[in-house]
């Protein structure tokens, strides 16, 4: 090629306890103004082939999440971000805000300290922390559905409790599965047969939206570590970090079965061996976790958009 030819696409790379984060920092679509939802929908319908360009093979992988960068409307927020995947988009992402305050500081745009990001769900604050940890004070969370029953073909009855922590989740506690990494074939096959059965009876947050997370919770053999969990994100990928949405989901239920009380730590580990810490506040009734973990940034770089390329935006299904 020649060099200058394509599009430019400025991206910084991190991982959350093992999940990727790939920043757009420049290069991205204009997705005009108005609120942060308003644009997704934009990006949703007027640029997804960017989406894909971004986090698809053969510049990404089905695990990767993408963040894109967006003026706030806010100004008291320090960014605002619209989070992708392999399949589509997300409403909030625990592990990825922490990649993206990681970034930020990376390129000198936030110090130490509390901040603000626009999302599409909500504003969320996150802090820096001296030794590079960051809490994520997320969106109220909620459990909508507890233990529900749900016949999984192949699997028998299933029961679980679906909850919002910035995206749906339908947690597991009573499985038979093996935690461990050696499983994940078989994880993703049983959690994967779940999302199917509730999409089959019509079973939807109560906003009507599709519930696209599972989680399967087990014992952790770390001391001093409350769980073990399996996520199954939208896209078949497993997440490897212990999912800040997701354990948000947890602490909602947790909360809601009196297991936890405010402000107590619940730490929660990763199908690779991560570990977020997690906790409550109350305010007005409504329960608003924090999550605690650390992100590593790993790689800064221009994707290249070349027209010629016929695989230029990405391998879709
Ligand atoms: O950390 O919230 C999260 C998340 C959602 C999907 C992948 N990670």
């Amino acid at each position: 090629m020649i060099k200058g030819e394509g599009r430019r696409v400025r991206i910084i790379d991190s991982h959350t306890g093992g999940e990727p984060t790939r920043v757009v920092v420049t290069g991205g679509p204009d997705l005009g103004s108005g609120s942060l939802s308003d644009r997704l929908e934009r990006f949703r319908h007027e640029h997804d082939d960017f989406r894909s360009a971004v986090v698809n093979e053969p510049r990404g992988s089905d695990v990767m999440v993408g963040a894109l960068l967006c003026e706030p409307t806010d100004p008291k927020c320090a960014a605002g971000v619209i989070f992708f995947n392999n399949v589509g988009y997300l409403g909030m992402c625990g592990h990825g805000t922490i990649g993206i305050v990681a970034t930020l500081a990376h390129i000198g745009r936030i110090g130490l300290g509390m901040h603000h990001i626009e999302t599409p769900v909500g504003t969320v604050q996150a802090q820096l922390h001296e030794n590079g940890e960051v809490t994520v004070n997320n969106v109220a969370s909620y459990r909508s559905v507890a233990n529900l029953a749900l016949n999984v073909p192949g699997h028998g009855t299933v029961h679980g409790d679906v909850a919002w922590g910035g995206n749906w989740f339908f947690l597991v506690h009573e499985h038979h599965a093996e935690l461990t990494l050696g499983n994940v074939e078989g994880l993703t096959a049983f959690t994967w047969a779940i999302r199917q059965a509730l999409g089959d009876s019509g079973i939807t947050g109560d906003d009507g939206k599709e519930i696209d997370h599972v989680e399967l919770f087990g014992p952790s053999q770390v001391p001093g570590v409350d769980s073990k969990n399996f996520v199954l994100c939208p896209g078949k990928a497993y997440d490897r970090s212990p999912c800040g949405t997701g354990t948000s989901a947890k602490l909602a239920c947790l909360y809601a079965d009196g297991k936890i009380r405010e402000g107590q730590i619940w730490r929660q580990e990763s199908i690779v061996g991560s570990v977020f810490e997690g906790s409550v506040t109350v305010r007005n009734g409504k329960v608003y976790p924090s999550i605690k973990g650390s992100a590593f940034v790993n790689a800064e770089a221009d994707l290249v958009l070349d027209p010629r390329d016929p695989l230029c935006m990405g391998i879709r299904a």
